[in-house]
């Protein structure tokens, strides 16, 4: 049974195993400033995919998922395959990044109206969908709401919409409790063959999501990323204008930032990475 590569991203591979499943492969690669560095950091992809699955099976009740197994190899997500929906699903509890530019330039972030005053990294009163297109290249657009219900129908916005807040409530109380905000995060649905909504892709990982450690948080500037804030200070003092090939990372970059990749996983899911490498599905139980 040889698997097709049938797709690649700036860290994954998906390949097909039959005429009803995917693999997804996450590899060790690692991108900061939008460039997939020349340097891995081992076992990135395996903390990615048994973070994903860990959630996967604690957000049941509220969503059936893509997930079918976890292979052994602990970096392998075989899933059901779906017709995917065209836009990307992202929650925000806190205001940054690209809604922080949105609320600068117009007091609001896709159509929601939010209060005068805020400053950067503040939380927000309620948590908020903030959907955008699904760009080939480059960066994805934040949309109104409008034009997302044109993308899947108005009945089926309502229901991801609702879906998404509810798994961003379950997931970021979870990991506040453990000290990790998630500040915001991106999902992907699709439809089963009945046009069921199923969460796909990745859920909760570091690079589907904002992670900050409760300890360091500072409204009033940008946050550190708990995972990759070595790179991008490292990165920071080599001058390097951010364009491919991007630098290589000495090894007590990788092996900090591996340090908090598994510190990441270990606080979050309350599992010893060990254990987790010795039998993947530990995070499905
Ligand atoms: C699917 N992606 C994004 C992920 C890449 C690209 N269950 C599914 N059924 C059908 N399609 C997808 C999924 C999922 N998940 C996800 N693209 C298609 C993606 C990883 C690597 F290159």
């Amino acid at each position: 049974m040889p698997e097709l590569h049938v797709a690649s991203g700036k860290v994954r591979e998906i390949y097909s195993v039959d005429d009803d499943r995917l693999l997804l492969v996450a590899s060790d690669r690692i991108s900061t400033f939008d460039v997939v560095l020349p340097t891995e950091i081992p076992d990135k992809g395996r903390v990615l995919t048994g973070l994903s699955g860990f959630w996967f099976a604690r957000t049941e009740q509220i969503v059936p998922n893509h997930l079918l197994a976890l292979r052994e190899d602990g970096r392998s997500t075989e899933c059901r395959l779906l017709e995917m929906l065209p836009i990307e699903c992202v929650v925000r509890g806190y205001i940054t990044g690209s809604g922080w530019k949105d609320y600068l330039a117009n007091g609001a972030v896709c159509g929601h109206r939010l209060p005068e005053g805020l400053r950067e990294s503040d939380k927000l009163p309620e948590p908020i969908f903030t959907p955008s297109t699904k760009a080939q290249t480059g960066h994805d657009e934040n949309i109104t709401r409008d034009q997302a219900a044109e993308l899947v129908g108005r009945e089926r916005f309502d229901e991801v919409e609702l879906v998404a807040i509810a798994l961003y409530r379950f997931a970021s109380e979870h990991a506040e409790a453990r000290g990790i905000i998630l500040a915001d995060t991106k999902f992907e649905f699709g439809l089963d063959e009945n046009g069921t909504l199923v969460l796909a892709d990745e859920a909760f990982t570091p690079d589907s999501s904002r992670f900050w450690p409760v300890d360091e948080y500072e409204p009033g500037h940008g946050q550190p990323s708990f995972d990759k804030q070595f790179v991008r200070d490292y990165c920071e003092t080599l001058g390097w204008d951010k364009t491919y090939p991007g630098p290589e990372l000495p090894h007590e970059v990788v092996a900090g930032t591996r340090a908090r990749y598994v510190e990441a996983f270990e606080r979050l899911t309350g599992i010893s990475f060990d254990d987790y490498l010795a039998d993947p599905e530990v995070v499905l139980r």
